[in-house]
């Protein structure tokens, strides 16, 4: 299948996740269109969050926001892990000081049988494509655009929990007590992920980047259980799915958070980039992406973000001799938040791209 959109001009990213040779360090941070930007709260005053991510124009207008500021080495579509639970039949509100909530949580197993199992994710989910090909080719070959998606397992934990928590104890507790249904629902959202991910190349997805941001509230047993297969499932069946298509797969990253004891068994998947949070050091993170040729993603402590802007660059450089200048993107090690100052992002951002990455 042939895609027909403009020539790309900065492929430093790819050519990271790859392990290829840069001229400069690849940057761009998680959640860099959002609240922080006194231009997304103009357009989030006048239309409610989910409109924004059903409506090309302006989910491809606050995608292009922090470019317009920033020299960024890549865009990532606006949108939200949570539509797939909407796709698959559950409503998601987003309550603001509260974040997502759902009005009808899955309560018990039998709530599953309530769900869409196999969703038509063009029907369901084509804004995301439509958001997807206008960005692409609003972008005119700036820079990649990443497409995304939440993974099964922090997916499951929203629609059980029915919003956000510390603890996630009722997802948790299915974990324990229901796990063949559990079992049944990370593959329901396994199929449509794929789905969903497949669809997002073909609109015009440069990357794929999954996340897993609550890692964190497994142990090392439960991840390999109830993360792992399905994450691995997502890799092998996306890039196989692509090929077969005649489409070249995209790198793909795998951010699980807090999940400092997967990194071996995720090098050894077929990701090309694992993502890292701010508590993993980055020295024993590379021995290990090494030994497997991967690249690396992170992983700098958002708060850090609150210190001077000569505070920032001193700490941009300390970390960048840590992960070294090869197979290496440089992010935070997870999104920005609300209260932060555009200015510090960019004391970031620049700070990456003055590192020397010199001949090797
Ligand atoms: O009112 C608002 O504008 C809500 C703030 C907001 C924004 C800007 C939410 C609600 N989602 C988003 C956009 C978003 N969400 C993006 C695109 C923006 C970008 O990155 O530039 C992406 C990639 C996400 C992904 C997302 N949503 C994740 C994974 C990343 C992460 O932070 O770990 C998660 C967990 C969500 C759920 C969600 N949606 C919104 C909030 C506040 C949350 C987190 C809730 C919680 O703390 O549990």
């Amino acid at each position: 299948m042939k895609q027909d959109f403009p020539n790309l001009q900065n492929d430093a990213i790819i050519k990271a996740a790859k392990g290829e040779k840069v001229d400069r360090i690849p940057v761009w941070a998680m959640r860099q269109a959002g609240r922080y930007l006194p231009e997304f709260k103009e357009v989030r005053a006048k239309h409610d969050f989910f409109t924004v991510c059903r409506t090309p124009e302006l989910a491809c207008e606050v995608t292009l926001q922090p470019l317009k500021r920033f020299d960024l080495d890549a865009a990532i579509i606006f949108s939200d892990i949570l539509v797939i639970p909407q796709a698959l039949g559950m409503e998601v509100q987003m309550v603001p000081g509260k974040g997502p909530t759902f009005p009808e949580p899955l309560q018990t197993p039998k709530d599953i049988s309530k769900l869409n199992h196999k969703p038509d994710v063009h029907k369901e989910l084509g804004y995301v494509f439509d958001a997807l090909t206008l960005t692409r080719k609003t972008l005119n070959g700036k820079v990649p655009l990443i497409g995304f998606s939440g993974a099964p397992w922090t997916l499951m934990a929203y629609m059980v929990e029915g919003g956000s928590s510390s603890t996630f104890s009722k997802p948790r507790s299915w974990l324990y007590k229901h796990s063949e249904e559990s079992k049944e629902l990370l593959n329901i959202l396994t199929g449509t992920i794929i789905k969903y991910l497949v669809g997002q190349v073909v609109a015009g997805a440069q990357l794929l980047q999954l996340f897993e941001s609550h890692a964190g509230v497994l142990n090392q047993e439960m991840f390999n259980k109830y993360s792992l297969p399905y994450l691995k499932r997502i890799v092998d069946e996306v890039k196989k799915n692509l090929i077969e298509a005649d489409i070249e797969p995209v790198p793909m990253i795998v951010f699980a958070k807090d999940a400092y004891y997967a990194i071996e068994d995720l090098a050894q998947t077929k990701y090309d980039v694992i993502g890292l949070d701010w508590t993993v050091d980055p020295v024993q993170a590379r021995e290990i992406a090494k030994k497997y040729g991967k690249s690396l993603q992170g992983n700098f402590d958002p708060a850090n973000l609150y210190d001077t802007q000569e505070n920032i660059e001193g700490a941009v450089k300390k970390m960048i001799d840590k992960f070294g200048t090869k197979s290496y993107i440089a992010n935070l090690g997870h999104g920005m938040y609300p209260d932060m100052s555009p200015d510090h992002l960019k004391a970031f951002i620049d700070a990456v791209h003055n590192y020397p990455v010199g001949d090797t």
